[in-house]
């Protein structure tokens, strides 16, 4: 059985768990990082050199990264919908994926890191709006590339929606002046109806509230 080492509440264990759910695979969860289990300990550490979550352990694979791990499983469990054997389909919605987990995750963690990683005291509101201008143009091209939709690859759900839908929650509920872009909120809207998302990319933050 697939093993998952990481906490809920981090965005990188979202991304991992929410696919296993859309695989429908059998998975055991432990909590590791940020107030659970070490990370830090040499047995950890051989895992995942870099001391972070998640890690993905299937028989005698171990790996770390989310966005691998997101590939992983869907090369080796996903149907040809989901992860196109065909290089020529896969490629264009690989390239949103890579940009989804990459360029707009990160933009959407500044917010994040602003808005509930800081305590209220320690905040420059001059960062906020540094960040919300480096998000904006992002989500706009988000909007623009779903158009539409259902979904990224039009009628098929594909790994390249969790990549770019898995930060979307955080996206939508942070405290921020966020555009008005319908698209976008219709995408979210759209995978709030998947059981898989409301279960594992919809987890409360709470507990990470001014933890730097
Ligand atoms: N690029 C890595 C990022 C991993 C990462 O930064 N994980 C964060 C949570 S999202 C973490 O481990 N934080 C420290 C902790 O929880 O102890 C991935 O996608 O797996």
């Amino acid at each position: 059985m697939i093993k998952v080492l990481g906490r809920r509440n981090s965005s990188s264990v979202q991304l991992v768990m929410w696919t296993i759910a859309e695989l429908g695979l059998k998975y055991d969860r432990e909590d590791y990082g940020h107030g659970h289990a070490s990370t830090r300990t040499g047995d950890y550490l051989k895992m995942n050199p870099m001391g972070r979550v998640p890690v993905l352990i299937d028989g005698d694979l171990c790996l770390f990264e989310s966005a691998a791990i997101l590939r992983y499983l869907a090369a080796r469990y996903g149907s040809d919908e989901f992860w196109p054997a065909d290089p020529a389909r896969r490629a264009p919605l690989d390239t949103w994926a890579e940009w989804g987990k990459g360029t707009f995750t990160e933009a959407v963690l500044e917010v994040f890191v602003y808005d509930v990683r800081l305590s209220p005291d320690t905040r420059d509101p001059a960062i906020l709006r540094d960040a919300t201008a480096r998000l904006i143009p992002l989500a706009a091209m988000l909007d623009q590339r779903i158009g539409d939709g259902p979904w990224l690859d039009g009628e098929r759900f594909t790994f390249a929606d969790i990549a770019c839908g898995h930060i979307l929650h955080r996206y939508h509920s942070l405290n921020w002046s966020r555009p008005a872009l319908a698209n976008l909120g219709q995408y979210y809207d759209r995978l709030q109806t998947r059981p898989a998302y409301r279960d594992h990319a919809m987890v409360s933050y709470e507990d990470l509230r001014g933890s730097y």
